[in-house]
């Protein structure tokens, strides 16, 4: 049994004879963190340039956050939506007036608020739009990634998805970044284009300039919502508030996850304006840990922190010439470097033999972070991060893309 104060290689062979195999982890136990930095069971520290995909914003253990959780599981975590909560109405205003939208639904992680929008497009069809029953139909993107639960896997591309049919129906697939393939897949029974503004998962893929905005005037025009998830490249991440401002389009329906619930718990949230998310009637939808208070004292301390601290104009700061350095970079295996703020990737080529092997070798330097796709090299630090910190980060990277090079 692994005990408190194993090392590494004890907790690794309980995870892999205790826990099921759905991931694949880097070998590294974390045992503490602080800021942009974590320290593993054996005394190692590394600097997180993952941030729990972009969940850890604000950095490990930020003490504002944390002394908003600790002051509410003091004070009142848990009600459910059968009562009221005196956190619930000031986060509800809040966060509809930094994004500008009329109404708020909360849940909890990125897979719920994505079905959310998803419930939230359907009946906004039937009930607004007058689509016949059942028949409403959702446009999804080529290499999308929303989540996990059936029905967002039933329209993903990505073939590990396949054992788990039958997949729910309703879902049709167009080409990412291409707006005419969008507007020819609209029917009179199309309720909603669901996208992400940069696709994470995807490889960090940026769409061609004006893509958002073409889209934003397709579904305009044929009376479709816009539905952005931002539950990763939202929230300051690519260096304006959210991924959409930098085409200064606005979706119909906004998904917020991730950052939102400041690092320290799951809290996600769908915004809309009335005509749209006044479908929804008692009953309807919900949920047993949405809005609780412990998320709304949390959510609220994360959102004034992004705009107190100017996070988005800071991604953008340290980000934009980290990008540039990247890009200086002169190896054979590095194919493109790209990214938005605190978004980067870094594309190898298919000769590199994958992405993985280099985070291992990064990890061995003290710096932790993930493969998105088979061959990127995803780079997504806590937005707090310093320019010493890049700057410290930056040799290393070089060093495991040229070694033997
Ligand atoms: C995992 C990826 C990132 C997301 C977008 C919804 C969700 C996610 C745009 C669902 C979640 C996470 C989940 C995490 C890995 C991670 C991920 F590599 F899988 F794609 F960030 F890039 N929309 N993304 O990125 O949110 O239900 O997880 O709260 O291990 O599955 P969730």
């Amino acid at each position: 049994m692994t005990q408190l104060g194993s090392n590494t290689d004890q907790h690794l062979a309980t995870i892999s004879e205790k826990s099921a195999h759905n991931y694949a982890p880097l070998p590294v136990v974390i045992a503490t963190g602080e800021g942009c930095w974590v320290t593993d069971v054996d005394g190692k520290k590394y600097l997180d340039i993952l941030s729990a995909y972009s969940a850890v914003n604000f950095g490990h253990q930020n003490p504002v956050i944390a002394e908003a959780f600790i002051n509410q599981v003091r004070t009142l975590t848990l009600t459910s939506r059968a009562f009221n909560n005196d956190q619930f109405g000031p986060f509800c205003d809040l966060i509809t007036s930094i994004f500008g939208y009329d109404m708020v639904l909360p849940m909890n992680t990125g897979a719920e608020a994505v079905e959310t929008a998803l419930k939230t497009a359907r009946k906004w069809g039937y009930d607004v739009k007058g689509i016949a029953p059942n028949q409403a139909e959702i446009i999804c993107c080529t290499g999308n990634f929303h989540g996990r639960t059936i029905t967002v896997i039933s329209f993903s591309d990505d073939p590990c998805n396949k054992p788990f049919g039958p997949m729910t129906p309703g879902f049709k697939i167009v080409q990412y970044g291409d707006p005419d393939a969008l507007e020819k897949a609209i029917t009179p029974n199309t309720v909603g284009f669901l996208v992400e503004p940069i696709q994470g998962e995807g490889g960090i893929i940026i769409p061609p300039d004006g893509y958002l905005t073409k889209v934003r005037e397709i579904c305009t025009k044929h009376n479709i919502l816009m539905m952005a998830d931002e539950i990763q490249s939202g929230l300051g991440r690519t260096g304006k508030l959210l991924a959409c401002d930098h085409e200064n389009v606005k979706p119909d329906v906004l998904i917020l996850g991730k950052a939102l619930g400041g690092g320290v718990m799951p809290v996600s949230a769908v915004l809309a304006n009335k005509e749209i998310m006044g479908v929804f009637n008692p009953g309807d939808h919900g949920s047993t840990f949405g809005g609780n208070p412990l998320a709304c004292a949390v959510a609220q301390t994360a959102l004034n922190l992004l705009v107190d601290d100017k996070l988005p104009e800071r991604a953008l700061e340290v980000g934009t010439p980290f990008i540039e350095k990247l890009k200086t970079i002169k190896s054979p295996l590095v194919k493109e470097v790209r990214g938005r703020g605190l978004l980067i990737g870094i594309e190898l080529v298919p000769e590199a033999g994958g992405a993985k092997q280099f985070c291992k070798k990064l990890m061995n330097e003290g710096i932790l972070c993930k493969e998105s796709h088979d061959h990127v090299i995803r780079i997504a630090p806590p937005l707090v991060i310093t320019t010493e910190d890049l700057d410290w980060a930056f040799p290393r990277i070089e060093k495991v893309l040229t070694e033997g090079h």
